[in-house]
């Protein structure tokens, strides 16, 4: 590791990278046909799969992430689709975790495509972090062929925001201090932890930027987002204190809910296992991840609680798998008298090192 030559200031230099549509990526990394061209990775029509990832090239006729590939494939019917290599694409990120590590020790990877590094100790006078960034982009570029684009910020939160703003192969630096200046005219859904309806919420009350939201005081956060409001009150200041943590390791997606009364209607309980399962698809879904373990978890109304699990020699990911496997596997709990209280679904046993990356959720609460 370098010496750190006198610091200026006391700040951290965090660099977020994410690949450029990724598993699209490197479809077209590995066959030169289909590079240029409109890809889609995902499922397919016929098993009312979802696009996975898109190309630049695809995405120009308004095909996104999650969105039905029937849909997908009406937009663009010329799109070239293919199917998940995850090995592959696993494969891809051990390698780059690896560079990243030959780095900074301080890396902690959030989903198969992307990580945070902390090099607030690589710097020195001459070497600025958005110069670690530019030979961190060309690093990966010479020896994976593929491109990432790179946030350099303070702090996580900025870090990640900024990431996103110049893609593809984008690099985007929020020196120390210019936090309020880059954050103040983007959207509130910027903000990690906003999601579609929040955003709603907060638009009906004239609420759009992250500046107009930043102008609120701390009691208007703490009554509308509870205790997390403290904490998206400074992530509009561009203020966000979290390490950058190597150990942290999710290790299952589930969901699971109380019925509003105990029932052992095989018809009712498979249709909670269908929604559960669809819950426990979105987020695997949405942060890139798939496991091998199905786990049903149930509590008959006289409060015993156990677990059916099965392992799969596939990683599962979608909605529609995870419901295959939950349903068998209630199917054999059913038709014995017992009713049910509780019921959840969850998949674990990720191959590689994978977070949540300290997801947080803001839900208005006060509206
Ligand atoms: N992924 C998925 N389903 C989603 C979102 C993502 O299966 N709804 C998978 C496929 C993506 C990978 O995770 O290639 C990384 O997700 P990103 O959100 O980083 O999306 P991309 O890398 O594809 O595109 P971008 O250039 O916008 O980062
Ligand atoms: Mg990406
Ligand atoms: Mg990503």
């Amino acid at each position: 590791m370098k010496t750190r030559v006198g610091k200026p200031q006391e700040y951290k230099a965090i660099i977020h990278a994410d690949f450029d549509a990724f598993y699209t990526s490197v479809e077209q990394r590995d066959d030169p046909y289909i590079a240029g061209k409109p890809v889609l990775v995902g499922g397919s029509v016929e098993g009312r799969g979802v696009v996975a990832s898109a190309s630049y090239e695809a995405r120009k006729f308004g095909i996104r992430s999650a969105m039905p590939m029937s849909r997908a494939l009406r937009l663009c019917p010329h799109a070239i689709r293919r199917t998940s290599r995850f090995d592959v694409y696993r494969q891809v990120s051990r390698q780059v975790l690896n560079i990243f590590r030959e780095i900074t020790p301080l890396v902690e990877p959030l989903s198969l495509d992307e990580a945070y590094l902390d090099v607030t100790d690589q710097e020195t006078r001459t070497y600025a972090p958005p110069f670690i960034a530019r030979d961190l982009k060309r690093r990966i570029e010479s020896e994976v062929d593929l491109t990432i684009s790179v946030g350099v910020a303070t702090s996580k939160s900025v870090a990640k925001i900024a990431s996103d703003l110049e893609k593809p192969n984008g690099l985007t630096v929020v020196r120390p201090g210019s936090e309020s200046r880059f954050l103040f005219p983007l959207p509130v859904e910027r903000l990690w932890g906003i999601g579609p309806k929040t955003r709603q919420k907060l638009n009906s009350i004239g609420i759009e930027t992250i500046g107009e939201l930043s102008k609120y005081r701390e009691d208007w956060f703490s009554k509308n987002f509870g205790s997390n409001g403290e904490l998206l009150r400074l992530m509009c200041q561009g203020i966000d204190d979290r390490p950058v943590n190597v150990a942290r390791i999710r290790k299952s997606y589930s969901s699971e809910t109380t019925l509003t009364e105990d029932t052992d209607d095989p018809g009712t309980l498979r249709e909670i296992v269908s929604r559960l399962s669809q819950d426990v698809g979105r987020s695997l879904i949405s942060n890139g991840m798939s496991g091998k373990t199905v786990r049903l978890k149930l509590r008959s109304s006289d409060f015993i609680t156990y677990t059916r699990q099965k392992t799969l020699t596939e990683s599962v990911q979608l909605s529609s798998e995870i419901a295959e496997v939950a349903l068998d596997l209630l199917k054999r709990e059913l038709g014995v008298g017992e009713k049910f209280r509780l019921l959840g679904v969850g998949v674990s046993r990720f191959d590689l090192l994978e977070n949540d990356g300290d997801v947080i959720q803001f839900r208005l609460s006060g509206f």
